[in-house]
């Protein structure tokens, strides 16, 4: 066996006591797996999605991390046929990149403080997408290691004060959901011109904090530089339609992308990914399950930093 079949042999491992651990925590809490009539298609529906998530880490591993694009198999990944279609098993999913978001833990700086020129591409993603300062604020104070309540933020006082209270992170999000939990946040559910996009399609908490140009959709290309119009970001998608980015420096290719932009983003862009998102869903006779993981991949390895089956 070479060594990736080895390192996918490993992540299959890793899956199976973390499965193991999840229905371990789910009796823990007294919630009951096998309901009657309902836990054998439940089961099977679960193992479905499993068994989908461990192929799109098959998809992972077989790929070359040399560069990362929606065109590769990854990208398509059970978008245009489902991955199983029978008469009681059905399972569909897909892989998306983290590099292409951004990261909102990486907006710390190593002393808890907030790092002012990440701040200022996330605030200029927010505006695109609509979100002010309301949502803005609460999300850097929930960042800081401070308790200093910003203008429109909220500190460990307003969490502790809700009906149902819980401490402000004053540090990284651990959890993808725990982005939720910030003020404000937890309300917003789709938006985008068509809206049919959610805060998780913009924002990680797993990437290097590097964007990959390849993947990033066009409104976080737009946040990258204010120089970056609507017009050039279109004219990074058109031109990704037909190629791919192979090194950043392609990036001048696209009409409008001046050397003063490149200049401004260069330190800031990738055109590999570091961390994709798997979420599969089973269903078997109208029951569903649906696993979503997070995983990274450095030197060809692939290792699972999340996985939640709901
Ligand atoms: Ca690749
Ligand atoms: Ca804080």
């Amino acid at each position: 066996m070479n060594e990736k079949g080895v390192a996918l042999l490993i992540t299959l491992l890793i899956i199976f006591t973390l499965v193991g651990m999840t229905v371990g925590f789910s009796q823990e809490s007294g919630v009951e797996l096998n309901l009657a009539g309902f836990g054998r298609d439940e089961a099977r529906a679960a193992a479905a999605a499993e068994a989908g998530v461990a192929s799109a880490l098959s998809v992972l591993n077989a790929d070359n991390p040399g560069m990362d694009s929606l065109r590769e198999d990854w990208g398509s990944f059970g978008k245009d046929i489902p991955l199983e279609h029978g008469n009681e098993i059905a399972v569909s999913g897909f892989i998306r990149d983290e590099c292409g978001k951004m990261n909102v833990n990486a907006l710390l700086t190593t002393d808890g403080s907030i790092e002012p020129s990440r701040r200022k591409r996330v605030e200029r993603l927010f505006s695109l997408l609509g979100l002010g300062q309301e949502n803005l604020d609460p999300l850097l104070d929930w960042l800081d290691k401070d308790d200093d309540k910003r203008m429109e933020g909220a500190e460990d006082f307003h969490y502790q004060s809700l009906e149902k209270p819980y401490p402000c992170g004053n540090g990284p999000f651990i959890s993808p959901g725990q982005i939720k939990l910030v003020k404000g946040l937890g309300k917003i559910s789709l938006f985008g011109e068509e809206q049919e996009k959610g805060l998780d399609d913009y924002l990680t908490i797993y990437s290097d904090g590097k964007i990959n140009i390849n993947t990033a959709p066009k409104l976080v290309l737009q946040s990258l530089s204010e120089a970056i119009d609507k017009g050039v970001a279109e004219n990074i998608l058109e031109y990704r339609k037909e190629n791919n980015f192979e090194t950043i420096q392609d990036i001048r290719k696209v009409p409008g992308v001046t050397a003063q932009i490149f200049a401004a983003i260069k330190d800031t862009i990738t055109t590999k990914s570091s961390a994709f998102t798997i979420q599969v869903e089973g269903h078997c006779n109208g029951a569903v399950r649906t696993v979503t993981a997070a995983v990274s991949r450095e030197n060809e390895t692939i290792r699972i930093l999340y996985w939640r089956v709901s």
